[in-house]
């Protein structure tokens, strides 16, 4: 299998993460990249290819025009201000305010986040955008004639809403690469989110609509982030109705469990038939991964990749979350290889 890799998302380099009421070093960081394409080296998983350019276009088809402008001033900004730390929000149109956009890059933090714990840092844009190219041409090579294609993309990019970022996301990889898919030929895909986290910014841009199903295993939002969204009970609207399935678990979940959630899933998959699967590859269900509760072992990893590949779809998985370091690169190359086992 392929890997599309690139080293600028050594760019998003932030030094601050805000965690249990301190400034931490984040738990999204460079050396989860390098721990990935280390492994898929040593292991010969495949050639490894930097990203072609496709531009801001392909984003933009995904997200608000505002955020993308946002986004990419909001460092310059915010260091015009004399801050000496990194930019985050402080205050939210919260319940009963507005949602008019201010003009000041403190409230315009405010109104674009979904959370706080995600500081945008020098280079954070940058890295942002390659990471989405990452994506983006991985799924080309779908559209090339590959059976399947690992976009090793970093910053990761579920929680990335249509106009929010947050949860360590800024721009929506796994979305962006769908709708190139489907601006390229495709009537159907299908995103399979098996991160920890549930996928709140990939279920909310294809909430509406049927062209894209969207189905997520995660920790319950009442305990896990990212809180607000996740239920069993959102299952789109609209023509949107029955193509968001959400499969929230509790504490301590463990493989047995969870694979029984993953099943159902593929069936649906199955079912759709969509022409191609993006698997949003999230490693942090590990049983030691710091900031989750679920308890897959390594092998389960493997054993989880077999049966995503028995559905035979030309399949792009596009990197999400994953923090246990040591071990983020054998858990997610476990699960490629168990993909090619029965392909
Ligand atoms: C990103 B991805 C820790 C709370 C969790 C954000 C988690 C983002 C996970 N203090 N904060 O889905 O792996
Ligand atoms: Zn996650």
């Amino acid at each position: 299998m392929e890997t599309i890799f690139t080293e600028r998302h050594k760019l998003r380099n932030s030094k601050t993460e805000l965690h249990g009421g301190e400034f931490v070093e984040p738990f999204e960081r460079p050396s989860r990249a390098e721990y990935i394409i280390g492994r898929v080296r040593d292991v010969g998983l495949g050639s490894i290819s930097e990203p072609d350019d496709f531009g801001l276009d392909p984003i933009r088809a995904i997200h608000d025009k505002g955020f993308i402008d946002f986004l990419q001033v909001a460092w310059d900004e915010w260091q015009s201000e004399g801050f000496k730390g990194e930019a985050l929000p402080t205050v939210w149109p919260a319940r009963r305010m507005t949602q008019r956009i201010p003009t000041h890059i403190e409230g315009r933090l405010g109104y674009y986040a979904l959370a706080c714990e995600t500081t945008i840092s020098d280079g954070t844009w940058e890295a942002s955008f390659a990471s989405a190219q990452v994506a983006l041409t991985g799924a080309q090579r779908l559209n090339d004639g590959a059976k399947a294609v690992f976009s090793l993309c970093r910053p990761p990019g579920h929680h990335a809403a249509i106009d929010m970022y947050g949860g360590y996301c800024f721009i929506n990889n796994a979305a962006v690469a769908a709708q190139h898919f489907l601006d390229t030929g495709s009537k159907r895909v299908a995103i399979l989110d098996v991160d920890f986290h549930h996928g709140n910014g990939t279920q909310d841009i294809f909430y509406e609509r049927d062209d894209v199903l969207f189905i997520s295993l995660h920790g319950d939002p009442l305990e896990a982030f990212p809180h607000f969204l996740g239920h069993a009970d959102e299952m789109g609207i609209g023509v949107g109705k029955g193509y968001t399935v959400n499969y929230p678990m509790p504490p301590g979940t463990d493989f047995p469990t969870w694979r029984a959630a993953l099943i159902k899933a593929l069936a649906k998959i199955a079912e759709y038939a969509p022409d191609v699967l993006i698997i949003s590859l999230g490693v942090d269900t590990f049983e030691t991964d710091p900031i989750s509760f679920f308890k897959l072992k390594s092998d389960d990893f493997t054993t989880y990749g077999a049966d995503i590949g028995s559905l035979h779809l030309p399949t792009l998985f596009v990197m999400e979350g994953g923090y246990d370091i040591a071990e983020i690169g054998v858990n997610t190359v476990n699960v490629l290889q168990g993909f090619e086992s029965v392909s």
